[in-house]
């Protein structure tokens, strides 16, 4: 291995190999890290061809078509970008810009919600990779890409073997020009439940030095009180603080008064005395519908300067005339996807709202040719998401009932599915907005939408209606989210809890009305770096003690499988949902100029015990490796 790594080099190879090479070259040293990480790498696809991806049926590899990446986008180099302004002048800077374009502005979301909202979270780092500098070049007039935060983080451990800390830097990488956007959970940070103020302020530290830009940051119950220390600490940083207001409701719906445009104003108001750049309008349901958008769209630009951004979800099918109505009343920026990865739950498409409002006063400012490109490689890359799509292919104006969020819908369904409550899906939908009303009418999103679906599916599946739990509830065993959510751990609903409803669910525990932050202890961090190294064997990066203090578990099961597999990110999304065919060649890049070319010649049969030897050629050597195979 010594001499092929020394043949092989490409000093070797041009002849610039000096007497000193060997001295001075010492990654000719470097077999046996690059044959661990090649018997790693076969292990993973050898567990993934015999036993399948966790959580997917199945199934032979299919044949993919390479996805089509553009060649010839025409390119807008001198053009001054949000980000370029952003590094120059500040948050400020950026803000004083959006208010002297005159064109809506885009946010392309088809890296975080869109994918989140249609695929599970399961678009892979590798084929945001292919694309994203592409994108970067091609639309530079977008306001920003939205591609971290929300579920992404969590679902890249658990289910991707991916780092997200990882993905950020990589696509920070590529992005050079391109403002990057994530969603912040508020006091929930990018997780279900809430943290200590001081895990919040080093979360939004270290994910703005990492390379975040836009930090849109939201409550779940709309609680003022729990996103003031999130906008203060994204001041801090010099970053761009966008504060959300959760859209519930319908303000042009008289029997929904609480949630009437007297209550976005005020909250708006609110929001910009805190120190928000931006206001947010987060229609995570997409419940926004035309004529409202545009009444609270010109009423919010009536009572606040600062520019208003607007995200939707397209579930119902009115999208593109809800953006059209808050573009002609004055919205500065609004959320689309590519089209191959818009509409249903996700955001509207990109293409179709530029023609929505083609020659018009306020036309986005972006090259159509090069977004449909680029549009072209998500039609390929999303037949690899096939077995991850929600099955939502045409409009559900159901949607205006339920008021589920575009990423919830998916879920619940899997859950109900997971209980064998799969045909029962109708039925789920109007308990969770018999749920709602229950608990006052509240604001549904991560994480308060779960603990309202929590509820709908324990409702079901014990054949209870609403009666049920007001005349016998002093029985029942009540989810643990819903008991926590009535005890105030996420924050205060608005106008308060239901006091009736209180008392049958927390049998006399207590419940709180603080900010559950301002009663958490400040954590420690080197006390829980040392006990994080003592349970991985190596010391942690800080970034993986706030991952840890986030998703314990789930960040040591990631361990666990990095140990086991490598780095996985790097194999093609086929291969690494459906491993490899008999006989095909698959190549995997580890660094530049370094590839495992790996090819499956046998699969030997189970012995006594299950195991499988799967015979491999690994860069031109044979190699065994052995799998239980668990069927
Ligand atoms: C999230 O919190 O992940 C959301 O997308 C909420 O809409
Ligand atoms: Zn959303």
């Amino acid at each position: 291995p010594f001499l092929q790594n020394v043949v092989s080099h490409r000093q070797f190879e041009t002849g610039e190999a000096k007497t000193t090479f060997i001295d001075s070259t010492p990654q000719l040293f470097e077999f046996p890290r690059v044959r661990d990480r090649g018997n790693k790498t076969m292990k993973y696809i050898g567990e993934v061809t015999v036993n399948g991806f966790p959580g997917i049926e199945k199934t032979t590899k299919k044949y993919f078509e390479v996805p089509r990446i553009p060649t010839d986008l025409e390119l807008r180099k001198d053009y001054v970008t949000a980000k370029n302004i952003l590094d120059k002048s500040g948050a400020q800077g950026v803000v004083n810009w959006i208010k002297e374009q005159e064109n809506v502005l885009l946010t392309d979301t088809t890296f975080r919600d869109a994918h989140q909202s249609l695929l599970a979270t399961r678009v892979r780092t590798q084929d945001f990779k292919e694309i994203a500098r592409l994108t970067d070049e091609g639309i530079p007039e977008l306001f920003s890409s939205e591609m971290w935060g929300g579920a992404t983080f969590d679902v890249a451990y658990r289910f991707l073997n991916e780092d997200p800390w990882q993905r950020l830097r990589k696509i920070r990488r590529l992005m050079p020009n391109t403002l990057l956007q994530m969603l912040f959970r508020g006091s929930n940070a990018v997780g279900y439940q809430n943290y200590p103020d001081n895990v919040i302020e080093e979360f939004i530290k270290e994910s703005a030095k990492q390379g975040i830009d836009v930090f849109r940051i939201f409550d779940s119950l709309n609680w003022l009180p729990q996103m003031e220390k999130s906008i203060q600490s994204v001041r801090d940083t010099g970053k761009i603080a966008e504060a959300a207001i959760c859209y519930t409701g319908d303000i042009n719906d008289p029997t929904r008064a609480k949630y009437n445009v007297q209550y976005y104003i005020n909250m708006a108001k609110e929001l910009e005395k805190m120190g928000a750049h931006i206001i947010a309008i987060k229609d995570m349901a997409g419940l926004l519908m035309p004529q409202a958008a545009y009444r609270l769209i010109s009423e919010l630009k009536a009572t606040t300067d600062l520019p208003i951004h607007l995200h939707t979800h397209d579930t119902s099918g009115n999208g593109i005339i809800t953006y059209s109505a808050a573009t002609k009343a004055g919205v500065d920026i609004v959320d689309v996807a590519t089209s191959a990865m818009s509409g249903a739950t996700a955001q509207p498409s990109m293409s179709s709202l530029y023609y929505a409002l083609v020659n018009g006063a306020r036309t986005p400012d972006i090259n159509v040719d090069n977004v449909q490109k680029i549009n072209h490689y998500w039609e390929d890359v999303r037949m690899y998401y096939k077995p991850f799509e929600n099955g939502l292919n045409a409009p559900q104006t159901e949607v205006y009932m339920h008021e589920m969020p575009g990423g919830q819908y998916t879920n619940l369904q899997q859950q109900a599915k997971a209980v064998g409550l799969g045909n029962k899906w109708d039925d789920i939908k109007k308990m969770y907005h018999t749920v709602n009303l229950m608990f006052g009418d509240i604001v549904k999103v991560t994480p308060s939408s779960k603990v309202v679906g929590d509820m709908a599916l324990f409702m079901v599946q014990n054949d209870l209606t609403e009666e049920d739990i007001f005349n016998h509830g002093d029985e029942l065993s009540f989810p643990e989210s819903v008991v926590t959510f009535f005890q105030g751990d996420l924050g205060q609903p608005v106008g308060g809890f239901p006091k009736e409803l209180q008392k049958i669910i927390l049998k006399g525990r207590p419940a709180f009305t603080e900010r559950p932050g301002s009663l958490a202890a400040p954590v420690k961090f080197d006390k829980v770096k040392e006990e994080l190294a003592e349970k991985i064997g190596f010391e942690p990066k800080f970034e993986e003690v706030l991952s840890y203090l986030m998703y314990p578990q789930v960040f040591l099961d990631y361990q666990k499988s990095y140990q086991m597999f490598g780095d996985v990110t790097l194999l093609d999304t086929p291969t690494f949902f459906n491993g490899i065919r008999q006989g095909e060649i698959v190549e995997v890049q580890i660094e530049k100029g370094k590839n495992l070319i790996i090819r499956l010649d046998e699969v030997g049969d189970p012995d006594i015990e299950g195991n499988r030897v799967l015979f491999f050629n690994l860069n031109g050597q044979r190699r065994e490796i052995s799998i239980k195979d668990m069927s």
